[in-house]
């Protein structure tokens, strides 16, 4: 159940809890993040990502956006191979995580489309590295149900240049426009290139912005913006949340995919750190 793609209504996130209960518990994401709640990380402890550029990925229209899967040996092996994934430990982890997938969240206008928010404010996009606890856990699949399994960067876009190593993804737009569409990326595609340069970022634990919704992620958001192209998000803009020859399920009657955020939910009792490097 845990892959199964979001259900598209038109009241959307707020019906999620119908089908998956966790989506009302008490550890949910998005979040507004507040300068004001957040507690500084002192000594700071800084992120260490060894990242190596990724061969061999794989872009697909998950009906809910696009995705791309890294590729990558399937059984699960834990301590060789280091030069073949990419790795994140440091900062609020106490584990190595592996990237998994990354995606993107985004709006119909440029003044909308981030998941998280900062003091109340959007932004135009949200880029998410998906990582998993490859030291306690074997496999994503296992890693997603269990309260640190996973941990997700998250990246604000601004409208403005466009993000370059994007541009081997939004090239691809034309090619995954119907849910379920997939083709490989050729060449290398580098992480490291997705990041921003300072490493500051806020910290708190939370949940998957999808449904099943499971609360088993560590979120560390990055403070400062990167800026991607008007033209980037127009391509991502035309991807449809239908499969090819069927009729689209939506309201707006055309089925594409220009809102796939989910607004913020209260912090409530969990704590917000802010690590400044
Ligand atoms: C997107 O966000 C997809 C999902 C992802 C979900 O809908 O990238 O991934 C797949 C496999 O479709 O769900 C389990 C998972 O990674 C939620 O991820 S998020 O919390 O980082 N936004
Ligand atoms: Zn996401």
């Amino acid at each position: 159940a845990l892959l199964t793609a979001p259900p598209r209504s038109a009241a959307g996130p707020l019906t999620w809890h119908r089908k998956f209960p966790l989506a009302l518990g008490p550890r949910q994401s998005p979040v507004d993040l507040r300068g004001s709640d957040a507690r500084p990380d002192t000594p700071a402890r800084p992120l260490h990502r060894r990242y190596n550029p990724q061969a061999g990925c794989s872009l697909s229209n998950t009906g809910y956006g696009w995705k791309v899967q890294m590729s990558g040996p399937t059984a699960p092996r834990k301590d060789d191979l280091m030069f073949w994934f990419s790795e994140l430990s440091g900062g609020p982890l106490s584990n190595r995580y592996r990237l998994e997938q990354f995606h993107m969240h985004w709006g119909g206008y440029d003044n909308e489309g981030s998941e998280h928010t900062v003091d109340g404010r959007p932004y135009a996009g949200e880029l998410h590295l998906v990582h998993w606890n490859c030291d306690k856990y074997d496999s994503f699949g296992e890693a997603a149900a269990q309260p640190d399994g996973l941990a997700v960067l998250g990246v604000f876009l601004q409208v403005g240049a466009p993000l370059q190593e994007l541009e081997k993804v939004t090239a691809l737009m034309g090619k995954i426009t119907h849910k379920g569409a997939h083709v490989d990326i050729d060449g290398e595609l580098d992480p490291t290139n997705l990041l921003p340069a300072k490493s500051s970022y806020w910290t708190y634990l939370g949940s998957l912005t999808t449904p099943p919704c499971n609360e088993s992620v560590t979120w560390i958001v990055f403070k400062e913006p990167l800026t991607i192209s008007q033209d980037q998000l127009e391509a991502m803009r035309s991807l449809r949340c239908y499969s090819e020859g069927e009729e689209c399920p939506c309201d707006n009657l055309k089925g594409v995919l220009v809102k796939n955020f989910r607004p913020p939910l209260p912090l409530g009792n969990r704590v917000l750190r802010e690590c400044a490097e």
